[in-house]
C-alpha cells in the first residue's frame, strides 16, 4: 500500500479536490471553492493546505480559496451557491476557533433548514490540551471535551470532531454521503482541533482517488403510487402544492406536463415559486400566508392536495387554515419520509420527477373536470390583473414596494435571478413576482435570515456567472450584513443590489400593528423628548455606505428614475447598488390569509385587547389535518 505523508489540513484539501457528484449522467465537482477567514485556529493547518493547493501546477489541486468578511456571510454565500447549482456542487467554509466558528452557527441552521449542502470546517481547541485554555477557548468546569463547536450539533446534519488524524478518512466519507443525500443534506460540520490540523500522517493513496457520489432519482414504491392515484382519482377539486423539492430535482418540466395533462392547478411555496411560469394558466402562484387569492381560494375548497417537495411550513398552510374543506386529504411526494408523512398524507417517498412520471402513468384516463380547470385559469388571470395594478399604482409621494418589484421584474431578463430573504419583500415577491425560469426566483425563507441577501447574491452569482443577479435588500437587512459587497468587488463578481429604504422594519411594523403592539421598536428614529424612540428619522445614508465599500451607487427618487438606474445597473459590468426610498405603510394586495402569531391574552392596551379578540376568532379556523 502506497502511503502519502501529509498534514490533516493538506489531506483534507486534497481529498475535497477529488470528490464528484453525478446525476442524469452529468458530473460536477462537489466542492468547488472554500471561503475562509484565518485566525490561529486554521491559519497554519487548513490555511497552509489551501495555500499549497493554490500554488500547485494543477489548477484543480484543491478548492479555490475565497476570502470572506464575516463567517456567517461566508456560509450564506455557500448556501446560495449550492441552491443555484441545484445541490450538485457546494462550497466549504473554514474559520478559526471561537468567535469565527460560532459566527457560522446561524449559517449552519439556515443551510440545514433549507436542505442545502455546505461543508463547515471550524477550527477547534487543542486535542492535546497542552497549553489550555487556548485563546478564545470557552472552558466547561464539568467537562473537557466540550467546546463552543458543540453548538453546531443541533444545527448540522452531520457533526464530527477530528481528535486524531486516523479519524479523518471515515469522517470525510460520512460527510460526503450526507452532503450528497437529497433527503438528509444540510450543514455538515467537521470540527478540526488546531494542533491536529498541522499534524502529519501517512495516508493510504486511495483516500485521494477520484470518487463519484451518485445522486439518486429514488423511484417510488409502486404500491404507494397506486394508493396515491386512487386518492387523486377520487378528487373533484385537486390542487398541487409545489415546494423546493421540485426545483432541486429539476422537475419543473415534469410538473408542467403533469398539471397540464390532468388539469390540476398549482400553488407554490417560497422555495417552489420558480417551479412554473406565472403565465401558465394552471399556475395559481403563491399559496398560504403570503399567497395569491387564486391559490388560496382553490386551497379553501380543495378536496385532495398533492404536496411535492414541500415541508408544509406555517406560511404554506397559513398556520393550518388555508385548506378548509372538511375531509381534505393530502398526498405527499417527498424524498424525505419525514416530510412525506406530514398532514396525515398518503406518503410517496421518492424523487419528485420520478414520482410525477410514475403517478402520471397510474392516472391515465383520468382528469379533473374542464370546468374546474377553467375556474382555476380565471382565478389566476384575476390575480394577474391585481399584480398589474400593484406594479403600476404610482403611489405618492414615495412609491410602494410593489412598484419597485414591478420595475425589477420588467427590467430583468428571462434567466435573471431575483434574490431576497427577510423583511416585507419576501412576502411581496411571493405574491407579486412573475416567474419565468426555475432558477430565477431565489428567496431564502426557510430561515428568513436578515443579512443573507448580499452574501447570498454573491454565492448565486458565483454559481451562475452567466445570469444577472438582482439582490433586493431592505435597510434593516443591509445594516445587518452588507459586508460581502467588499468580496464582490474583490472578486469582480457583478451584482445589482436594490436597497429598499423605508427607515426601519416595515414587515415587523405591520405585524406589530396587527397584534396590537403599535409598531413598537420597528422604526429607525432618534430618542425623542418623551424618552421614546419616536423622534426624527436617523440620518443613515446607506448609499454613501455602499459607495465607501467600493461599489457603484445610483440614487433614485421616483419610480421613473429607478427604472433608468436599474437599466444602467443591469448593463454595467460592475456591482451597482440602486437606492430607493419607499413608503412602509403601502402593503401588497391582500389575499385574506392568516398567520398564527399569538397575541397577549391579557393587556392594559386597548389595541392589544382588540387584536386578541380578532386572534381568537381567526384561531377557530385552524385545523389539525389528522
Ligand atoms: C437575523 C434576523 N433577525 C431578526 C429577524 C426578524 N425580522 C424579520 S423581518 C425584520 C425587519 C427587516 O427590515 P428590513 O430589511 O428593513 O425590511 P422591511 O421589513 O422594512 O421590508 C426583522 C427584524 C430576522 N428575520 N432575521
Ligand atoms: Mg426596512
Amino acid at each position: 500500500m502506497t502511503a502519502i505523508r501529509l498534514t490533516v489540513g493538506q489531506a483534507l484539501v486534497r481529498f475535497l479536490a477529488a470528490q464528484r457528484t453525478e446525476r442524469d449522467g452529468t458530473r460536477h465537482r462537489l466542492i468547488e471553492g472554500c471561503f475562509g477567514i484565518f485566525g490561529h485556529g486554521n491559519v497554519a493547518g487548513l490555511g497552509q493546505g489551501l495555500l499549497e493547493a493554490e500554488l500547485a501546477p494543477d489548477p484543480e489541486a484543491g478548492p479555490r480559496y475565497l476570502q470572506g468578511r464575516n463567517e456567517q456571510a461566508m456560509v450564506h454565500a455557500a448556501v446560495a451557491f449550492a441552491r443555484t447549482r441545484n445541490r450538485m456542487s457546494a462550497l466549504a467554509c473554514t474559520s478559526s476557533v471561537g468567535p469565527g466558528a460560532t459566527n457560522m452557527v446561524t449559517g449552519a441552521a439556515l443551510a440545514t433548514i433549507n436542505r442545502l449542502p455546505v461543508l463547515l470546517l471550524p477550527g477547534d481547541v487543542f486535542a492535546t490540551r497542552v497549553a489550555d485554555p487556548v485563546l478564545q477557548q470557552l472552558e466547561q468546569p464539568g467537562s473537557q471535551d466540550i467546546s463552543v463547536n458543540d453548538a453546531f450539533r443541533p444545527v448540522s446534519r452531520f457533526f464530527d470532531r477530528i481528535w486524531r488524524p486516523e479519524q479523518l478518512p471515515s469522517a470525510l466519507l460520512a460527510a460526503m454521503r450526507v452532503l450528497t443525500d437529497p433527503a438528509e443534506t444540510g450543514a455538515v460540520t467537521l470540527a478540526l482541533p488546531q494542533d491536529v490540523q498541522a499534524e502529519a500522517h501517512d495516508w493510504p493513496a486511495e483516500l485521494f482517488r477520484e470518487r463519484v457520489w451518485h445522486i439518486p432519482r429514488t423511484p417510488p414504491d409502486p404500491v404507494a403510487v397506486a394508493r396515491a392515484a386512487e386518492v387523486i382519482r377520487s378528487a373533484r377539486r385537486p390542487l398541487i402544492v409545489a415546494g423546493g423539492g421540485v426545483i432541486y430535482s429539476a422537475a419543473a418540466e415534469a410538473l408542467r406536463s403533469f398539471a397540464g395533462l390532468f388539469g390540476i392547478p398549482v400553488g407554490q411555496t417560497q422555495a417552489g415559486k420558480g417551479s412554473m411560469r406565472s403565465d401558465d394558466p394552471l399556475c395559481a402562484g403563491a399559496i398560504g400566508a403570503t399567497g395569491t387569492t387564486a391559490a388560496n381560494q382553490l386551497a379553501a375548497r380543495a378536496d385532495v392536495v398533492i404536496g411535492i417537495g414541500t415541508r408544509w411550513t406555517d406560511f404554506t398552510t397559513a398556520s393550518r387554515t388555508v385548506f378548509a374543506e372538511p375531509g381534505v386529504r393530502f398526498v405527499n411526494i417527498n424524498v424525505a419520509s419525514f416530510d412525506a408523512a406530514k398532514q396525515s398524507g398518503v406518503a410517496v417517498v421518492a424523487d419528485a420527477r420520478a414520482a410525477l412520471e410514475a403517478l402520471a402513468g397510474a392516472l391515465t384516463g383520468w382528469s379533473a373536470e374542464p370546468a374546474y380547470r377553467a375556474r382555476a385559469a380565471e382565478l389566476a388571470a384575476r390575480w394577474q390583473a391585481t399584480v398589474e395594478a400593484a406594479y403600476t399604482a404610482r403611489h405618492e409621494p414615495l412609491p410602494a414596494q410593489a412598484e419597485v418589484i414591478g420595475v425589477v421584474n420588467e427590467v430583468s431578463g428571462e434567466r435573471d435571478v431575483v434574490l431576497c430573504a427577510a423583511g416585507s419583500m419576501p412576502g411581496d415577491l411571493h405574491k407579486l413576482w412573475r416567474t419565468r425560469d426555475p432558477g430565477g426566483y431565489h428567496v431564502e425563507y426557510g430561515y428568513s435570515c436578515m443579512g443573507y441577501e448580499i452574501a447570498g447574491g454573491l454565492g448565486a452569482k458565483l454559481a451562475a456567472p452567466d445570469r444577472e443577479v438582482f439582490v433586493l435588500v431592505g435597510d434593516g437587512s443591509y445594516l445587518m450584513m452588507a459586508t460581502e459587497l467588499v468580496t464582490a468587488v474583490q472578486e469582480g463578481i457583478k451584482l445589482v443590489v436594490v436597497c429598499v429604504d423605508n427607515h426601519g422594519f416595515a414587515s415587523i411594523g405591520n405585524l406589530s400593528e396587527s397584534v396590537g403592539s403599535q409598531r413598537f421598536g420597528t422604526s429607525y428614529r432618534f430618542r425623542g423628548p418623551d424618552g421614546r424612540l419616536d423622534g426624527g428619522y436617523l440620518p443613515v445614508d446607506l448609499a454613501a455606505n455602499a459607495a465607501s465599500l467600493g461599489v457603484d451607487v445610483l440614487r433614485a427618487q421616483t419610480i421613473e428614475e429607478f427604472r433608468l438606474a436599474l437599466v444602467k445597473a443591469r448593463a454595467s459590468d460592475r456591482t451597482t447598488l440602486v437606492h430607493i426610498e419607499t413608503d412602509p405603510l403601502q402593503a401588497a394586495p391582500p389575499s385574506d390569509a392568516w398567520w398564527d402569531v399569538p397575541v397577549a391574552e391579557v393587556a392594559e392596551l386597548a389595541t392589544t385587547r382588540g387584536a386578541r379578540t380578532a386572534y381568537e376568532e381567526a384561531k377557530q379556523r385552524q385545523r389539525p389535518y389528522l
